[in-house]
């Protein structure tokens, strides 16, 4: 697990069984076809584009205890982890397109699984760490962060396609960014874990140079660890972001956004990222399926160090007249 990006995989992930509503199986293609490749390849080194998975459709995956498509979900995020385990390992800091946010549960742990000491931010209006007992929809987009958590352990029943999920990461290695929908038993999750959150309001009250300042330093101040970034489009507010399953009003404006991600990169510990949730048959017209495509593209560039500041010209500087 390497610190400073050499070069960059690109990785779409077109899955949507972990929520009810169909077409975000098409954000992959939706970021790619709003000139994803192209911004990185502006940026100085190579970039991998892996293409997408091909995730295989179940004919009989009934619901478990509320829970729809658990086998399908499971499934899709083991073949997930092992791509993203892969690309980790062959020295790339990867970004993955989803896709539903059920799909963090196969990144994170495959990038767990290469780098056990990693943290992660996660930056969502939702905090998804409902377990299927406390979830009001049953939606497994809404419960991914409760499969990495060692301190849920004895909260979450075995679902039919998730043997292979063990619990690998620590409550406190663990920052929430954006929140502004939070349901009553994640409520109770959060407060009795500690977990460190930065809702909307503490945005307004802090400033959110302040809010990246105490991530950065709650994950990194006792030593320096890999990055694991898992942003979904939701957490930006929906005037920026139209096209999305769950939109909540009152998120973050772009330069918000942007401060985080430019935060983030500047550590030199970005390993991996997730930008899920785009959902191009939710847009209400092709305007707002592109500012939506187009932003999780600037989301993403400057995660991978696209700065408002310019760069370099190169090693010969200024061209000179004579
Ligand atoms: N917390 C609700 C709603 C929700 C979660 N994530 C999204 N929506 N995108 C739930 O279903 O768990
Ligand atoms: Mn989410
Ligand atoms: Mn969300």
């Amino acid at each position: 697990c390497q610190n400073r990006t050499h070069s960059v995989a690109v990785l779409g992930a077109p899955f949507s069984k972990g929520q009810k509503r169909r077409g975000v199986e098409h954000g992959p293609k939706a970021i790619r076809d709003a000139g994803l490749i192209e911004r990185l390849s502006n940026l100085d080194y190579p970039v991998h584009d892996f293409g997408d998975l091909s995730f295989q459709n179940l004919d009989k995956d009934e619901p478990y205890m509320q829970v729809p498509f658990p086998r399908s979900v499971g499934r899709a995020n083991k073949l997930l982890s092992e791509a993203v385990g892969s690309a980790v390992a062959s020295g790339h800091t990867t970004v993955m397109l989803g896709g539903d946010h059920s799909l963090a549960i196969g990144s994170v742990e495959g990038h767990a699984r290469q780098c056990p000491d990693l943290c992660l931010i996660w930056v969502d209006a939702h905090a998804d760490i409902n377990t299927p007992l406390t979830s009001p929809s049953g939606n497994l987009h809404g419960q991914s962060v409760a499969f990495m958590l060692k301190e849920l352990q004895n909260k979450m029943p075995e679902l039919p396609g998730f043997s292979w999920v063990k619990p690998f990461l620590s409550a406190k290695d663990l920052v929430y960014i954006g929140l502004r929908d939070v349901d009553p038993g994640e409520y109770d999750i959060l407060k009795e874990l500690g977990i460190q959150c930065f809702t909307m309001r503490d945005i307004d009250r802090l400033g959110i140079q302040r809010v990246m300042e105490v991530t950065l330093d709650h994950l990194l101040s006792r030593k320096q660890r890999p990055i694991h970034l898992s942003f979904d489009i939701d957490a930006m507010d929906p005037s920026l972001a139209p096209a999305t399953g769950t939109p909540v009003n009152g998120g973050l404006t772009y330069r918000e956004g942007i401060w985080i991600t430019e935060e983030i990169h500047n550590t030199g510990l970005l390993s991996v990222m997730d930008l899920v949730e785009v959902n191009p048959v939710l847009g209400a017209s092709r305007e707002a399926v592109e500012v939506t495509a187009s932003l999780a593209v600037d989301i993403i560039a400057s995660s991978l160090g696209q700065s408002r500041q310019g760069g370099l010209l190169g090693p010969l500087g200024i061209p000179e007249t004579r």
